[in-house]
């Protein structure tokens, strides 16, 4: 019998990534994708496993309880790993409703249907922002407090909590992984390195938050897939995993380094140090994130294996490829969302 994992959130970045790196490597799964389709789910990033009879679709909400308890029974899944989560800070920002629910009230449903359905693990995808910010030195590990400053990192922060609160009281096999920053394909262009790329190839000019100093620790999302395959396979029930590649950059240096990978591959795009706008700060915005991996590395055996310098090549040349892809999640929706959070009232030129 094929091993069912359920993965909500599966049309997003992440998801969608996971869910190919999984069909790459195993026959013997299938896999059922949940998600509601939000501004930032799209299944043009799984097009190509419509055929797949190892592959099911199933638009629903994790918050609606019983629609989600009509696909565990439907579908009876070994595994459940969320990825279905409001991910944008800027947007936790500007509205944080949707974040309890999602994030918190979501988990809650997922949480009590895995436990009522004796599911064998429950994975809940998490992140590094629920340790707050470091000053200059230092790193997160397992054992550094939560300490959420955004709505959205608090958001996170609670259904931590409430995935631990399973596991203590009920015995659920849970795990939780916190990674730091991802990149890669099917990115949505709200997030700084594709949003970065849409901009110089529109002509228009990158807004950098505040001074530009800020840190965050990149990952490719496939080393991040390849981590969260380790804890579904021999992760220990109730443990934390930190997931990082140990890549910190201020925002500048990311920045700069798309500039040059954009230089090299397309010449003709006008690209030089004016491109950069700095622009008032983030509310709250944490100042730096680094993530210690080495609980997962000693126990797991799992490693990061994507050099930034070329992980970013990579990503750079694949939004190149893709302009499609781009230009079809730039919709209404974004418009308005890009006009409020940078306070401007012109909407972007077509690509
Ligand atoms: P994303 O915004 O690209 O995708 C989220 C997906 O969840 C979308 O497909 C959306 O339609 C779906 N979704 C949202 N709310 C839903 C709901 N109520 N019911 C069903 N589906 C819903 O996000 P991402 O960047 O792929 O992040 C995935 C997960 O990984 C999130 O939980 C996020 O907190 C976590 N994470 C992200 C990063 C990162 O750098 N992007 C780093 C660490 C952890
Ligand atoms: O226009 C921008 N200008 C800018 O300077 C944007 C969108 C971002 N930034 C800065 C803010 C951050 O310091 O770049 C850095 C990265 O920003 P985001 O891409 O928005 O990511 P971040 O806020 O760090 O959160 C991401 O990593 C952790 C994901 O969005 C989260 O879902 C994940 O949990």
């Amino acid at each position: 019998m094929p091993r069912k994992v359920l993965v909500t959130g599966g049309a997003g970045f992440i998801g969608s990534n996971f869910i190919h790196y999984l069909l790459d490597r195993y026959d013997d799964i299938s896999v059922i994708n949940l998600d509601d389709l939000t501004y930032a789910g799209n299944l043009r990033n799984l097009a190509d496993l419509e055929k797949d009879p190892r592959y099911f679709f199933i638009r629903e909400n994790i918050c609606n309880f019983p629609g989600l308890q009509t696909v565990f029974k439907k579908f009876e899944p070994d595994y459940v790993i969320n990825f279905a989560a409001e991910s944008h800070v800027d947007r936790s920002i500007l509205d944080p409703d949707i974040f309890i629910r999602s994030n918190v009230l979501g988990v809650q449903n997922l949480l009590k249907l895995s436990l009522d359905c004796e599911i064998e693990r429950m994975i809940q995808i998490s992140t590094d922002e629920v340790y707050g910010s470091l000053g200059e030195s230092g790193v997160f590990t397992e054992k550094s407090p939560l300490d959420p400053r955004s709505p959205y990192s608090a958001s996170k922060a609670s259904a931590d909590l409430l995935t631990l609160a399973y596991y203590y009281t009920f015995n659920l096999p849970v795990n939780i992984t916190r990674c730091s920053n991802n990149y890669g394909p099917f990115q949505f262009p709200e997030k700084l390195i594709p949003l970065t790329i849409l901009h110089c190839l529109k002509g228009e000019k990158i807004p950098v938050y505040g001074d530009g100093l800020n840190i965050r620790d990149w990952i490719h999302v496939d080393d991040h897939c390849s981590a969260i395959d380790r804890v579904l396979t021999d992760g220990i029930p109730g443990e934390i995993y930190n997931v990082g590649a140990q890549n910190e950059m201020t925002n500048i240096e990311m920045v700069n380094t798309i500039i040059c990978a954009l230089k090299e591959l397309r010449p003709d795009l006008p690209l030089t140090e004016d491109s950069i706008v700095f622009v008032p700060d983030r509310k709250g915005h944490d100042r730096r994130y680094a993530i210690d991996p080495e609980k997962i590395q000693k126990t797991l055996g799992w490693k990061s294996r994507m050099p930034v310098s070329e992980g970013i090549k990579t990503t750079v040349e694949w939004y190149l490829n893709n302009v499609n892809w781009l230009e079809s999640v730039i919709n209404a929706e974004y418009l308005h969302y890009y006009s409020v959070n940078y306070r401007i009232g012109n909407p972007l030129p077509k690509l």
